[in-house]
C-alpha cells in the first residue's frame, strides 16, 4: 500500500517547488502530473502528444484514464518510497474518480496539502517563470486559474469536508512555507 499526500493549489502556487524541498527532507517521492503530461507529450511514438499538448494550452484537464495511468507507472518504479507526493492532481470530479477506480486498494490517502495563494500573485510567477511553458502566457493562464476555480477548488472542498486538508499560506517566501509545510508532515506522520 503506497502512502500519497495530494498536492494542490492554483497555477503557480509553488506546488513544484515545495515538493521538491519535501522530496529532499522526508523523503517522499515527487510525482507532479504536470510534468509527467509534459514527458508524455515528448515521448516519440506517445499517441497522446497532441492531445495532452492542445488540454495543457487550453487550461483544461486531461482525461483522467492517462494521467492516472503516468501516475501509477511511476509509483511502480519505486516501490520502496516512504509515499509519494502527487502534485496537481486531482484536479476535477472525474480526475477523483478515475483515480478512485483505479488505486483503491492500492494507495492510502494520506491528506491534501492545499498551498494557498491569492491569484493575481500566482500568474505572476508564472509569466515570471521562464522555463518556455506552452501555457505561461496570459490566455492560457487566464483558462487555467477559471478551471482551477470552477474545478479543482470543488474537489479541495470535497476533502476539506473530509477533514483531510492542510492549508498552508504560500504567498510567503519559500522558507517559510516549507517551515509550516514541515509541521504538517511532522504531525501527521507522529
Ligand atoms: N515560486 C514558487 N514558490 C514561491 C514563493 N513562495 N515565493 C516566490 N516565488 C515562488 O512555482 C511557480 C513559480 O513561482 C516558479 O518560478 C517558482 O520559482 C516561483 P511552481 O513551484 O512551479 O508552482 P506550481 O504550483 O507547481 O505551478 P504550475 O504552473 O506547475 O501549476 P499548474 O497547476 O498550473 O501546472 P501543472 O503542471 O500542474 O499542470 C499544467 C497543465 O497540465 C494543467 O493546466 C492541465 O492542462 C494539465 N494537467 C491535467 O490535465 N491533469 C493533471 O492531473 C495535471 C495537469
Ligand atoms: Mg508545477
Amino acid at each position: 500500500m503506497f502512502n500519497v499526500v495530494f498536492v494542490l493549489g492554483p497555477p503557480g502556487s509553488g506546488k513544484g517547488t515545495i515538493c521538491s524541498k519535501i522530496q529532499e527532507n522526508l523523503g517522499y517521492v515527487h510525482l507532479s502530473a504536470g510534468d509527467l503530461l509534459r514527458a508524455e507529450r515528448e515521448r516519440a511514438g506517445s499517441q497522446f502528444g497532441a492531445l495532452i499538448e492542445s488540454h495543457i494550452k487550453n487550461g483544461s484537464i486531461v482525461p483522467v484514464e492517462i494521467t492516472c495511468s503516468l501516475l501509477e507507472n511511476a509509483m511502480n518504479l519505486h516501490k520502496t518510497a516512504n509515499g509519494f507526493l502527487v502534485d496537481g492532481f486531482p484536479r476535477n470530479a472525474d480526475n477523483l474518480s478515475g483515480w478512485s477506480r483505479q488505486m483503491s486498494g492500492k494507495v492510502h490517502e494520506q491528506f491534501v496539502l492545499f498551498l494557498s495563494c491569492p491569484v493575481d500573485i500566482c500568474i505572476n510567477r508564472c509569466l515570471n517563470r521562464g522555463e518556455g511553458r506552452t501555457d505561461d502566457n496570459v490566455d492560457s493562464l487566464k483558462k487555467r486559474v477559471e478551471t482551477y476555480n470552477n474545478q479543482t477548488f470543488p474537489i479541495i472542498e470535497h476533502f476539506g469536508k473530509l477533514n483531510m486538508v492542510r492549508e498552508v499560506d504560500s504567498e510567503r517566501p519559500v522558507e517559510e512555507v516549507y517551515e509550516d509545510v514541515d509541521k504538517v508532515f511532522e504531525a501527521a506522520n507522529q
